[in-house]
């Protein structure tokens, strides 16, 4: 390991982060220097991304980096996946879309009614979700959006176009388009003609680790300081990936955040008609490596439960660790629903949504905040488990160790009971998984650290405190 420093700008659902890590001493050493909100924009247009606010945050928090480390040797950016602005010149056509927006059903059939779902996952892999980039360009095609632009760009490129000027297309992140051909890794061409897509829309695709751009002057200016943004695993489940403390290759992760995301890594796409029925997707991973996994709704049941509760007349904060901590104490048998199930997607009054499936499931129904989240958090145990058990058994990986990263690895009953649930033992960090895999990727290109994955998690591993969960019987 050489010594140097780089900065990751990470774009969750719910904050944004600036985070520098500087590489020595065998370590990286991580310190967050901005931190702000990200509030979806609910309009007569739909449900929006802030994305004005988003990038003040990510530029406030970059000079604020410099500050802290004008060392910095690259910039990289990862966020959400699937959605997208669309350009034309230097001008963005609207404001993007926020992935809960309901308006994609029409996409949806529109897309099923020539290209049934099974010829979508023969070509590109991706595990049905009624927001995948796709149906959402059918949606803008039809209001006569896509005539009117001359690129598209996801979410992280967005940001390092903004930048640098440059317009390109992450690997990782493209393939969650479900344009972008599974087999091949280059843009499905023909895909995209049937659903109206033009191809001059689809940017030049680059991998984790290539250079994007240098800052545009008027940028470097203002952050005082200048670095190139570097591509990383953009799609933030790509670089949380890089950032699981694997060991051996038996193993599972689950990504846990707004999503948790469930799977094993492979060498190459699992495309069986059993991957297709169970919804496991295909998704690009860092150097060639195929993340195949399963999208359950994550700590999106619990937070958007809690900001219902708080929106309740005269009440007070939530306190989480407390929530959680009376979850733990309930006793008796608390109702499990189907942490899969779309009525949890959209945005609203989610303990509401929880009793209705529970009732109409003929389980018991929670009565105070306690044992909803107990209800919730068995329920996500219930299905990791689930979806654990079905990557092990679709891809042949055995499965020895589930790693659980992300904000999910601080819920030490979630771990517990996916241990239980599972079987298996848990071993829970790092949380900060995203930026981790960020800083790692741009690390290499800068020549800070070198080697395949599997040498990059080793520094994970050996920089992280890793707790335990043995299953309970
Ligand atoms: C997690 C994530 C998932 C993706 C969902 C929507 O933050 O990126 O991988 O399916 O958000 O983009």
């Amino acid at each position: 390991m050489r010594p140097g420093t780089v900065a990751a700008v990470d774009l969750g659902a719910t904050s944004g982060r600036v985070i520098v890590g500087r590489f020595g001493d065998g370590e990286l050493a991580m310190e967050t220097v901005g931190r702000f909100p990200n509030t979806p924009l609910r309009t007569p247009s739909g449900l929006l991304w802030d994305i004005a606010s988003l990038y003040r945050g990510a530029h406030d928090g970059l000079a604020h980096a410099f500050r802290s480390a004008p060392e910095i040797a690259s910039i990289g950016v990862d966020s959400w996946a699937v959605d997208y602005a669309l350009l034309r010149g230097n001008r963005m056509v609207g404001t993007p879309f926020h992935y809960r927006d309901e308006r994609t059903e029409r996409g949806v059939r529109s897309v099923h009614e020539h290209t049934p779902f099974a010829e979508l996952y023969r070509r590109n892999g991706l595990q049905f979700l009624p927001f995948n980039t796709l149906y959402q360009l059918v949606c803008d095609e039809q209001d006569g959006f896509l005539s009117l632009a001359d690129r598209l760009l996801l979410i992280p490129d967005l940001l390092g176009w903004m930048l640098t000027g440059e317009s390109v297309a992450e690997r990782t992140n493209a393939s969650t388009t479900g344009l972008l051909n599974v087999s091949t890794g280059e843009w499905d061409e023909a895909l995209a003609s049937r659903i109206g897509v033009p191809r001059t829309l689809l940017p030049t695709l680059i991998d984790p680790g290539n250079e994007v751009g240098g800052l545009l002057p008027h940028v470097a200016n203002e952050l005082g300081g200048s670095a190139p943004v570097v591509a990383v695993g953009s799609h933030d489940t790509a670089s949380a990936i890089v950032a699981v403390p694997m060991r051996s290759d038996r193993a599972a992760y689950i990504s846990c955040g707004t999503w948790g995301l469930v799977g094993v890594e492979t060498d190459a796409p699992v495309l069986t008609d059993a991957a297709r029925d169970a919804n496991f997707t295909n998704e690009g991973g860092v150097d060639g490596r195929t993340r195949f996994l399963h999208n359950v709704m994550g700590l999106w049941l619990l937070s958007e439960s809690i900001r219902e509760w708080e929106r309740e007349p005269g009440a007070a904060t939530i306190n989480l660790p407390e929530l959680l901590g009376q979850a733990a104490r309930v006793g008796g048998p608390v109702g499990i629903f189907d942490a899969n199930d779309p009525v949890f997607l959209a945005p609203g009054d989610m303990p509401k949504r929880i009793a209705t499936w529970l009732r109409e499931h003929d389980q018991p129904v929670p009565r105070t905040r306690a044992e909803f989240a107990r209800s919730i958090v068995a329920s996500l145990a219930d299905a990791f488990a689930g979806a654990v058990r079905t990557a092990s058994e679709l891809s042949g990986v055995p499965v020895e160790t589930i790693h659980i990263v992300g904000g999910g690895a601080l819920n030490e009953l979630l771990c517990q009971l996916t241990a239980d649930r599972a079987g298996v033992p848990v071993e829970a960090g790092p949380v900060e998984a995203t930026a981790t895999g960020n800083l790692l990727v741009q690390a290499r290109t800068a020549g800070l650290v070198s080697g395949d994955l599997e040498a990059l998690r080793d520094i994970v591993a050996r920089g992280v405190d890793v707790r335990r969960y043995r299953p309970r019987s």
